[in-house]
């Protein structure tokens, strides 16, 4: 079933706004890291990174998603400082060269607010404030968007705490519990997107229910981020093989995130997911007329 999407409005530092739910933004993936699953090591040059943000807009990004410590499971926590040195450079350059939106992807206060000072204008934090409950503080203070991500545990052992009676009610309930530290640190609850963190602490066959049983998050009554791309629970459906070989299963899950009501979809390849959500959108807008 097709399941209405809500209209929100995030405002941005800068004094523009993002308009969520009449369309499905993209939000382009620039991962400068050495070890991140699907594109480490591709952006760790400066330059690299920049030009490969660049061409996400040109191809149709609403948002690059910049981030400097890998999430893969058992992936090293990095010091800030060595994650600023990363991502900083980027950033810096893309306040000049991309005129969308660019968001920091850490969960380290820090990093946020250095970021947020060279130019990026929302936080997305995979562990929805309870790594460094402080980010909530900085999104706080310079009004940028906050991305508050469901997932358990610390990246090593994230696994062990895949167990779930109810994964769509307990995803919900978490994200919840999320959103009201946020609120409570000061965020305005307008400005605050939830995730329900594809592949983190969860398997492949919880995280596929989890996506089916999206509309549940819709209880939140805040915008929704969904972040299928190249993700390893695709290999339930596709078999074992190497991330690269997964862009027509994440085309699939998009599109499925999308007719439950995402209203953002965060991707590596955005070229063609620009036609892919196009589609979806207009299968939505259809069904809503009968
Ligand atoms: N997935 C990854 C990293 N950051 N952020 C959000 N909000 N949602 C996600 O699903 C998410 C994320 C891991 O994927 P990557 O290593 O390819 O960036």
């Amino acid at each position: 079933m097709v399941v209405p999407r809500r209209r929100y409005t995030l405002s941005l530092p800068d004094g523009r706004s993002l308009e969520l739910g009449a369309r499905t933004l993209l939000m382009g993936i620039v991962n400068v890291t050495p070890d991140s699953f699907a594109d480490g090591g591709a952006f760790l040059d400066p330059s690299r990174a920049v030009a490969a943000a660049e061409a996400l807009e040109a191809a149709g990004a609403d948002l690059i998603d910049v981030g400097g410590e890998s999430t893969r499971p058992g992936a090293e926590a990095l010091p800030a400082d060595v994650e600023c040195a990363r991502v900083l450079p980027v950033l810096d350059a893309l306040a000049r060269r991309v005129r969308v939106p660019v968001s920091i992807d850490t969960y380290k206060a820090e990093v946020a607010r250095r970021a947020l000072d060279a130019g990026a204008s929302m936080v997305n934090d995979v562990s929805a404030l309870r790594y460094d409950p402080a980010i909530a503080r900085v999104a706080a203070g310079s009004g940028a968007p906050l991305v508050l991500m469901h997932s358990r545990g610390r990246s090593r052992a994230m696994y062990r705490e895949a167990r779930y009676a109810d994964v769509a009610a307990e995803v919900t309930r978490e994200l919840a519990s999320a959103v009201r530290a946020a609120t409570a640190a000061g965020v305005a609850r307008t400005q605050i997107v939830v995730d329900p963190g594809l592949g983190f602490a969860k398997r492949a066959e919880q995280t596929l229910e989890l996506l089916g049983r999206l509309p549940a998050l819709g209880a939140l009554d805040r915008p929704v981020l969904v972040g299928p791309s190249r993700k390893s629970f695709l290999s339930l459906a596709l078999g074992e093989r190497p991330p690269s070989e997964r862009e027509w299963g994440t085309a699939s899950a998009v599109a499925a995130a999308v007719i439950l009501g995402a209203h953002i979809v965060r991707v590596h390849a955005v070229a063609p997911h620009v036609d892919v959500v196009r589609v979806a959108d207009s299968i939505r807008a259809q069904a809503a007329l009968q």
